[in-house]
């Protein structure tokens, strides 16, 4: 079984993208898990191109290129992930992508993720201003609404800090249960902020999301 997971996860490093979708396809008709997949193939091969990327080895059209392949792999996992539908409902969650930060390849993850396990999930896209959030929570039926915010760049992650201080000069502290995660982000940054949790992938999000909730 671990073959499968080096060659999904050597699919992307390579910037495959027909081997990314044709092992994912073998994958799962092997019937492996799709979070499997993804977390143990697709998500590890992008954790090693980011490293590369980092130490200069690798350059952006083959981040480009890697993400492509990652990406038409989970236009066959999402519908999968899907299926594994849970119709009890966990509660309202507004997901988004920090002002300024375009990388939405694992909040989309998470938010499919939430989706399957009951959670109703308004997905606002990339680049978000944290006056769209604000607007968002306001509206929001219910009186407690899940944030699931990401920011990949240490830059863009400051972002939260503000979108706290906002939340709670708006009086709306006790309505936004406020989830944060993306590659910058640690549990030490969580607590400095105060917001309420992170997690490390979308199974854990899952985990974080219903306890928070
Ligand atoms: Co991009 N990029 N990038 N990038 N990129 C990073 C993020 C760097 C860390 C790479 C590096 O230098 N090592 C770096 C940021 C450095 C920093 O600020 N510290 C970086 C940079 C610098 C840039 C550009 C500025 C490059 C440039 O233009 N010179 C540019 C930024 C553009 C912008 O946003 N304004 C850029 C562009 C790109 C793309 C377009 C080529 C592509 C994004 C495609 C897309 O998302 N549609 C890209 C990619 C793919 C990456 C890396 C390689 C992988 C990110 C990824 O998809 N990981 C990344 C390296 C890295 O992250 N180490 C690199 C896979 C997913 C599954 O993991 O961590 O996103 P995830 O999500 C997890 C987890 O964090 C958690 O669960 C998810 C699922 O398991 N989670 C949450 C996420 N959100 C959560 C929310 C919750 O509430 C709870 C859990």
């Amino acid at each position: 079984m671990s073959d499968i997971f080096a060659e999904l996860a050597q699919a992307v490093e390579k910037q495959n993208i027909a081997g990314a979708v044709e092992k994912t396809k073998e994958a799962l008709s092997k019937n492996v898990a799709p979070l499997d997949i993804i977390q143990k193939g697709l998500a590890a091969g992008m954790k090693v191109v980011g490293e590369r990327f980092e130490s200069g080895e690798l350059f952006l059209p083959q981040i480009m290129m890697s993400a492509k392949a990652m990406n038409e792999a989970m236009v066959l996992l999402t519908p999968e992930l899907a299926k594994s539908n849970n119709t009890a409902s966990a509660g309202v969650a507004i997901s988004f992508v920090q002002e300024g930060d375009i990388h939405d390849i694992g909040n989309r993850l998470v938010s499919t993720m939430l989706g399957a396990n009951g959670f109703e999930v308004k997905f606002l896209g990339v680049d978000v201003p944290n006056e769209k959030v604000v607007d968002e929570v306001k509206t929001a039926k219910g009186d407690k609404v899940l944030l699931v915010g990401s920011a990949l760049m240490t830059t863009s992650m400051l972002g939260q800090k503000d979108l706290m201080v906002m939340i709670n000069e708006e009086g709306m502290r006790a309505k936004a249960k406020c989830m944060f995660g993306g590659a910058p982000v640690s549990k030490a940054w969580i607590d400095e902020i105060g917001a309420d949790g992170t997690a490390e992938n979308a199974a854990e999000a899952v985990n974080v999301a219903k306890k928070i909730m």
